[in-house]
């Protein structure tokens, strides 16, 4: 089993409860796919065989994760930007049939194949920045045949990309315009049908609902969820992103790993989240394409102590965004979170809402060896600029996926 033995790095850990968790002047020895040692540059094993890189007190980062990503869609919606800036509302467009239902007609019509090709540059540039773990929901096919498709596509660009790939069944993610009207029929449907077909065929690492106005209500959202529950998946939720309807207590009540959005979770809603286990999911990208002014209540998610992760909510709707950085900076400017914060929320924080932070979100010994090099010596410099790649090499499970920045 091959090894690499990093020397005179700065490494920011995402290790601990809080802070950076870092290290300056350390080593770190990979051992086959795992992290084996970490520590000191002055007690750093033996080299050995190891293959050795010198960092040159450069940034080490556990690889970054995004939990939280709409990619495999058909179409775009530019036209839709348009017409927001002249003055429709998300919401409005949502209820003239377009938003999310013009994205259904693009994406059902479209081959696997085409949606494939379609997302391979979406998932492209969030891995050249150092994105070693992808979560990607289904939600835009809305009948079995369509929702599994997205769902294989998904699978498709994990195995392809050697990526780790989170598969979200998002069935309940709008109604599907064959049931105009009938939105609790739809409900029976994913419930009775598309959910279990979707897992029968090994596709569903954990269920999602979108909570509403424009969706779906919080009593046929926690239907969806109880079901998931009795099929033994874990729980995720779109919740208070346009309003307050309660989903967020629900949904961690029934011990969901995340919820998301949460622009307009009362403050008080935050104290029952605080012990729940579930994970505050910020999509500050939605929130700046939507020119949204409320902000989510991060100061009590801070003092409740709710573990705060950040993702692209990658869409072509309300966050046709593509990089985590620029998310990092956007929660930094629009949330006011700290560069700590920021980092921790696309590292261990983001694994805990897959509910993978076991195996992967901090650099620890014993975890998978998911690990960026980048050109920067300090971490607040990811969160701090904007527009420049410093990703310099990326190793996931202990084998180099590019190593271009490397002499
Ligand atoms: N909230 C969102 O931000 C995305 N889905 C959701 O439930 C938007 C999806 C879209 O506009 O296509
Ligand atoms: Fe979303």
């Amino acid at each position: 089993m091959s090894q690499t033995l990093f020397i005179n790095a700065t490494i920011a850990t995402s290790a601990g409860k809080s802070g950076y968790g870092l290290r300056e002047n350390a080593a770190l020895l990979v051992d086959g796919d795992r992290i084996d040692w970490i520590g000191d540059m002055g007690e750093r094993p033996a080299a050995g065989d190891a293959e050795v890189i010198d960092c040159a007190r450069r940034l080490l980062t556990p690889g970054l994760i995004d939990c939280h990503t709409h990619l495999v869609y058909g179409g775009d919606r530019a036209d839709e930007f348009e017409q927001r800036l002249e003055g429709a509302s998300y919401a409005e467009i949502a209820a003239r049939g377009g938003g999310i239902a013009s994205t259904v007609k693009a994406t059902r019509s479209a081959s696997e194949t085409e949606l494939f090709d379609a997302a391979l540059p979406r998932v492209k540039a969030l891995m050249d920045e150092g994105v070693t773990t992808i979560e990607i929901k289904s939600g835009y096919g809305l009948d079995s045949d369509n929702e599994i498709k997205m769902l294989r596509v998904a699978a498709r660009l994990g195995e392809t990309l050697g990526l780790r790939l989170q598969k979200t069944f998002l069935g309940a993610h709008a109604l599907a315009p064959e049931f105009a009207g009938r939105a609790d029929d739809y409900v029976t449907l994913v419930c009775d049908q598309m959910l279990p077909r979707a897992q029968a065929e090994g596709l569903v690492d954990a269920v999602d609902v979108f909570i509403e106005s424009i969706a779906f209500s919080r009593d046929q959202g926690e239907r969806v969820l109880a079901r998931a529950q009795e099929l033994g998946l874990p729980l995720k939720a779109h919740v208070e992103q346009l309003s307050n309807l309660g989903g967020a207590v629900m949904a961690t009540q029934r011990g969901a790993l995340s919820v998301d959005h949460l622009e307009y979770l009362d403050a008080a809603d935050v104290v029952r989240l605080a012990d729940s286990g579930s994970v505050a999911v910020l999509l500050p990208g939605a929130f700046y394409v939507l020119r949204e002014t409320q902000l989510p209540p991060i100061d009590a998610l801070r003092e409740q102590g709710v573990p705060m992760a950040l993702a692209s909510d990658a869409n072509p709707g309300s966050s046709p965004v593509h990089s985590l950085l620029l998310i990092m900076n956007m929660a930094c400017t629009l949330f006011r979170l700290t560069p700590a914060e920021a980092l921790r929320g696309v590292t261990i924080n983001a694994a805990r809402a897959l509910g993978m932070q076991r195996e992967i979100g901090s650099l620890e010994t014993g975890k998978l060896a998911d690990i960026v090099l980048w050109q920067v010596e300090r971490p607040a410099m990811l969160s701090y600029r904007i527009g420049i790649n410093p990703c310099v090499a990326i190793m996931q499970g202990g084998c180099w996926r590019s190593r271009g920045g490397l002499s």
